[in-house]
């Protein structure tokens, strides 16, 4: 009888620690002896971009959050290379992260495109409850197969024309302009579209481009119209808001998968929490860069009725496989 009452407190005190163990074990934080790593982050724009200061927020809280542990040491200026010679980095991970415009990286994952075409949301508003709804989690997956990670998200506002040459009120007045344009070929199909002629080239090439007279115009946001000097030598600017094509931090999956499973979801919350930091900068800069350009006597055309702009550019959607088509719809149907 004895026996058998010794044998019984014997199981339950080695169930007891057996869950300990296992609930220690779910806990976990990483074991005491983990080694510290660091990785890379590249990012195109200059150290005080919206962008590189969102960069920087998601990697104080992944520096903070594992207590030094993980370093994400963030690369500005394009250091580490242009949009889409990093993204190919990224691919093979040697590089870990960067943050890029959705537009070079559909060349790599072509759904994205669903997200780049010409007055598809309806506003900003829109454009992030699609982006943060179920199709963000959608595309976020659909990166995987093609050696990404996609983990957050940040506000690219919206890209408008500009030229050295005249101004533009209606698209045919950009009929034979030289438009750079993304390295991406729906945005070459856009400004075909719109009768102008597209020429891709990297964004830290399209400064001379216009200086040199390479191109005549190019299309952007206000900050990177203004960061980038391209409002000193494009004096024409446009305000048609053709597109907002979102801006994306994307992981090396070759990277994410070194790390345990706690730590990539560590760093995918990190990046999720460094949103509304990036968003309020954006707001910030897009009206400080704005006023810089009015100040220096820019001409600037504010496009009302749209409605032209969209006709000439419907022949786009209209050669997007079916895929994107599907996307487009449900996008339109996001509140
Ligand atoms: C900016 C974007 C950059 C880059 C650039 C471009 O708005 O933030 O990542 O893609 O446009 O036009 O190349």
């Amino acid at each position: 009888m004895k026996a058998r009452k010794v044998v019984i407190a014997i199981m339950v005190l080695l169930a007891a620690a057996s869950m300990a163990y296992a609930n220690g074990q779910k806990e976990a934080a990483p074991a005491a002896d983990a080694k510290p790593v660091v990785l890379r982050l590249a990012e195109t724009h200059p150290a005080d971009y919206p962008t590189t200061l969102g960069d920087i927020r998601f990697a104080d809280l992944v520096k903070e959050r594992t207590k030094g542990r993980i370093t994400i040491e963030v690369y500005p200026a394009s250091q580490l290379g242009q949009e889409k010679a990093v993204i190919e980095q990224v691919q093979f991970g040697a590089i870990d992260f960067t943050r890029v415009s959705v537009s070079p990286l559909a060349a790599f994952v072509p759904v994205f495109n669903a997200l780049q075409l010409p007055y598809l949301y309806r506003s900003e508003e829109h454009m992030w409850n699609v982006l943060l709804g179920p199709i963000g989690k959608e595309l976020f997956a659909s990166l995987e197969p093609s050696g990404f990670v996609g983990i957050g998200w940040f506000e690219p506002g919206a890209r408008n024309f500009y030229n050295s040459k005249r101004v533009v009120s209606k698209p045919s007045d950009l009929a034979g302009l030289k438009i750079r344009v993304q390295e991406s070929e729906l945005m070459v199909g856009m400004v075909q579209g719109l009768g102008a002629v597209a020429t891709p080239m990297a964004y830290g090439e399209v400064y001379s481009g216009l200086q040199t007279g390479v191109i005549d115009g190019a299309e952007n946001n206000w900050p990177s119209y203004e960061s980038t000097s391209h409002y000193e030598v494009a004096k024409f600017f446009t305000l048609d808001g053709h597109t907002r094509v979102p801006e994306i931090i994307i992981a090396s999956k070759i990277s994410m998968s070194r790390l345990s499973e706690a730590d990539q979801a560590l760093i995918k919350q990190a990046a999720l929490d460094a949103i509304p930091y990036q968003r309020q900068l954006w707001a910030e800069r897009e009206k400080a860069s704005e006023a810089k350009v009015r100040a220096a006597g820019n001409t600037i055309t504010v496009i009302t009725d749209k409605a032209p702009w969209q006709a000439a550019m419907k022949g786009l959607y209209d050669k997007q496989p079916t895929s994107i088509q599907y996307l487009i719809k449900r996008i339109g149907e996001v509140k």
